[in-house]
């Protein structure tokens, strides 16, 4: 009994222990999966946005259950960034991100790092803090954006 009960635990361990990392068939699936993971961030960084900004009423419960959201989605595009996935669907990505993986990779973590702030300003339920960590995540986005996304 107790072998089992140990068992249990451990491979119960093991299954949260894994990354929530996504599997592609093909490239194309990859560049929607992470096209659509910065979407949905988008629309909900944009609600903290208008708090931010005053274009609507700030409350506290909202911007925090929307910077929960995104400080979610923030892990999730990288894994759509694999070798390979440079073409396969319109994408607006520059090759720099395979070239310089490293500095791809460290502009990505800042990013996470940025919302992680957030997350924690939102939680904190001041409007000020929640102002200051959505100027940092704003500059963090905007980093990746002017190195490795292409004009329209
Ligand atoms: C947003 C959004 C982005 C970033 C970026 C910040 O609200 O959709 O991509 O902020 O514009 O510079």
């Amino acid at each position: 009994m107790k072998i089992r009960i140990a068992l249990a635990a451990a491979s119960s361990a093991l299954f949260f222990a894994l990354p929530a990392s996504a599997q592609f068939a093909k490239p194309e699936d990859a560049i929607k999966y992470r096209q659509s993971a910065f979407t949905v961030m988008a629309a909900h960084f944009g609600r903290i946005g208008a708090m931010a900004n005053g274009r609507v009423p700030y409350d506290a419960k909202v911007a925090a259950e929307n910077a929960e959201i995104v400080a979610t989605m923030s892990k999730l595009p990288w894994a759509g960034f694999g070798p390979g996935t440079d073409q396969g669907a319109p994408t607006r990505a520059k090759p720099e991100i395979w070239r310089e993986g490293d500095k791809f990779k460290a502009a990505s973590d800042k990013m996470v790092a940025e919302v992680a702030k957030l997350d924690a300003a939102a939680k904190s339920g001041n409007l000020d803090q929640l102002k200051a960590a959505f100027g940092g995540v704003g500059q963090s986005c905007k980093a990746c954006h002017d190195a490795y996304r292409t004009e329209r």
